[in-house]
């Protein structure tokens, strides 16, 4: 980029300081030192000026703010893997290319739903809580804090990606027995690898299953893809696990089915209207049926610094004219 000038890069949110450091080096940087969330108005005067965009899973880019962008505007360069807030065909009707960070947080939000597949049956955050506070406990007991066993059960991966193939990869290996449903089967030597039953029909699978663990992307034909139909399909015995998007399930049916006890317990890294989580989940945290994080997946510092030189690449690529190389596409209808 020798002798043109710096494209003027906006960062929605505040990033690792290492990465924000690169960026001053090789761009003109606009940071968001204060990490607040930017709000509509400011995020449509940053795309009237910006050459690029770096928005999170926080920022709405809705076909509204593209229609507004400047002429400037080549570049959505989203830190985060999951695009579903960005309206991609909007983008691409207005010639601005869309990049995302794949891989490098697969492994970490892999880590946490193996987590919550462990926390949730097994009482973790519940335990855990006993001796908060005062301290105090009346001692071991041989009926007390009992959970269910993780070892010989079923476990159900909803969308066999990336993430759900590394979730799989763990759960083998604390005696889970792998089932999948996916939109394609995946390759014969993974399946056997895993030992992995491929269901073709979801609603089979729910049905039959001990755990569900959701990690396929939020898409439109994702949206409430556990319906309270496909819900009530579940054994009341069965743990849900959820880190991939809030919206894939219906937040409310699941409430109503876990106060009803048609449900054993879920274990949830995302919500339907983040960052806002319904009251009637705080409280079956409380009581214990729920184990709740703030959308904490990818949220370690290697996968942050990693997902910020993935955008960093996508970024010099693009201005170097190359194809970047994380280049995002509409859906197919
Ligand atoms: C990120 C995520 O923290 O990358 C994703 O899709 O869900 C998260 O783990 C977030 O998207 C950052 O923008």
């Amino acid at each position: 980029m020798t002798g043109r000038k710096k494209p003027l890069v906006v960062l929605t949110r505040k990033l690792p300081d290492a990465i924000e450091t690169r960026m001053r080096e090789l761009f003109d940087a606009r940071l968001n030192v204060e990490d607040r969330p930017m709000t509509q108005p400011e995020l449509v005067a940053a795309v009237k000026e910006a050459d690029v965009l770096v928005p999170t899973v926080t920022d709405r880019i809705d076909a509204a703010l593209i229609e507004q962008a400047g002429p400037n505007l080549k570049l959505i360069a989203n830190f985060g893997n999951g695009v579903d807030k960005i309206d991609i065909a909007a983008a691409m009707a207005k010639g601005i290319v869309v990049t995302n960070t794949p891989n490098v947080l697969t492994e970490d939000t892999a880590d946490m739903t193996m987590a919550l597949i462990l926390a949730t049956p097994r009482r973790l955050v519940e335990g855990a809580n006993v001796l908060k506070g005062d301290g105090k406990w009346a001692g071991w007991s041989p009926t007390w804090m009992l959970g269910n066993r993780i070892w010989g059960k079923r476990l159900g991966i909803v969308g066999m990606g990336r993430i759900g193939t590394a979730v799989a990869r763990r759960a083998k290996a604390f005696g889970l027995s792998i089932h999948y449903h996916n939109r394609r089967r995946v390759a014969p030597a993974t399946e056997d690898a895993l030992e992995a039953t491929y269901w073709e029909s979801l609603d089979q699978m729910l049905a039959r299953m001990d755990i569900i663990s959701v990690n396929c992307p939020s898409t439109p034909a994702t949206f409430h893809l556990l319906s309270a139909r496909r819900l009530a399909l579940m054994q009341p015995s069965a743990y849900l696990v959820n880190t991939a998007r809030g919206d894939i399930i219906d937040e409310d049916a699941l409430i109503k089915m876990l106060e009803t006890g048609k449900l054993a317990g879920a274990g949830l890294d995302v919500f339907e209207h983040e960052p806002a989580v319904k009251p009637k989940l705080v409280k079956l945290a409380a009581k214990g049926k729920v184990v709740i994080l703030p959308h904490m997946g990818s949220a370690t510092i290697e996968g942050r610094i990693d997902m910020g030189e993935k955008v960093i690449i996508n970024i010099r690529a693009f201005f170097d004219g190359h194809r970047p190389p994380d280049r995002v596409l509409p859906l197919k209808a």
